[in-house]
């Protein structure tokens, strides 16, 4: 849990070397082989860490974490300034397409794998011959779109569309903008609103926004099209989407989270992110014998024989932020050092 903004050292002496793993870790993650992907997380991880440059195979493989295989590779890196094995997969066919296909709004390694093995290589064997659903066509057709970063400052306009048109109908509803704009990001790659409203129910929440807010931001032409909504559980709903600015063409991802009041610490804390701070700290309160959710921070997780959990547990607290990180036994970190 040490303080981190996410900025890459290139003062490391190891820079170079794991600049090469990481993009040897990326293929083995889109490729689907976790082992080797973890193993080169945590290689990287232990390298990070060196102030030495490690140039020798037998230096490598005197790190934790470090194998035969991967020391090897690290020597080869060193000498050759190239990965002959990383080489090798730019070369091939499928995975620059499976590396495409992963890039559409959507779609995992089980669909694309499936469009590799019937042979599709483009976006447009896709579109011609592949049965899609009305997502994947829009995924598609607004690939770039999508991966087109938000400046800041269009972030802080969608904010005020958004805000204005909820604060229209229902003055006291809440509204955060989290992920990678919390931390305080130059640019995002889409929106998250996190909304809540002191002392109401979901049920007035969801109402308010599901049935007036959004047809409303419809009718304006500000939202484009409803890609994923869940409004099943009783504790939360989500409804996720694409808008544009006024005057602009690009469709970006929005995310409208609708989140208890009760619970605003435990969903702020997993909607600011990011995801491997997100990780780091769920292991964290897991290690201290506690559970972290979007919903809460949760003690006395009853486990049976096979380690499976028997009981919830008893939430300890949810709606405070600082207060969850003080149980947790770690200073309170601002969303800007979440960046990991
Ligand atoms: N999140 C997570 N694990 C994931 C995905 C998301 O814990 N696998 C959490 C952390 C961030 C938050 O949800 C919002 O997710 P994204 O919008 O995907 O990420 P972001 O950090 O906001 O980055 P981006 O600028 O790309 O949107
Ligand atoms: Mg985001």
């Amino acid at each position: 849990m040490e303080k981190h903004t996410g900025t890459e050292d290139e003062s490391n002496p190891n820079a170079r070397t794991i600049e090469v793993l990481k993009q040897m870790m990326d293929y083995y993650d889109r490729t689907n082989e976790h082992w080797k992907t973890i193993a080169y997380r945590k290689a990287i991880a232990a390298l990070k860490k060196r102030t030495r440059k490690i140039t020798t195979k037998e230096e490598a493989l005197a790190i934790p974490f470090i194998g035969s295989r991967l020391a090897g590779k690290i020597e080869e890196i060193v000498f050759t300034n190239r990965l002959r094995r990383l080489e090798n997969t730019n070369f091939d066919s499928a995975d620059i397409a499976l590396q495409l296909f992963l890039k559409i709004y959507g779609v995992g390694h089980s669909q694309a794998s499936l469009w590799i093995n019937q042979g599709h290589r483009t976006l447009n064997d896709l579109l011609t011959k592949a049965t899609l659903t009305t997502n994947q066509k829009i995924g598609i057709e607004h690939i770039d779109d999508f991966a087109t970063r938000i400046p800041r400052d269009e972030v802080e306009h969608h904010g005020r569309i958004v805000r204005n048109a909820i604060h229209k109908e229902d003055p006291a509803i809440e509204i955060t903008i989290g992920g990678s704009c919390r931390r305080g990001a130059p640019d995002s790659g889409d929106v998250d609103f996190i909304i809540t409203k002191p002392d109401a129910s979901m049920e007035t929440l969801r109402t308010i926004i599901l049935d007036t807010v959004i047809p409303s931001l419809f009718q304006h032409h500000y939202l484009r099209h409803a890609l994923a909504s869940s409004t099943a559980r009783s504790d939360g709903s989500k409804w996720h989407g694409c808008a544009t600015l006024p005057g602009s063409k690009i469709w970006h991802r929005i995310d409208f989270l609708l989140v208890p009041h009760a619970e605003m610490g435990a969903a702020l804390i997993y909607f600011t992110g990011n995801d491997i701070f997100n990780r780091s700290i769920r292991l964290l309160a897991s290690r201290k014998g506690m559970r972290l959710n979007q919903r809460g921070l949760w003690t006395d997780v009853l486990r049976g024989g096979k380690r499976e959990r028997m009981t919830q547990g008893a939430l300890l607290e949810s709606r405070d932020e600082r207060k969850i990180f003080g149980l947790l036994g770690v200073p309170w970190r601002p969303p800007e050092h979440r960046v990991c």
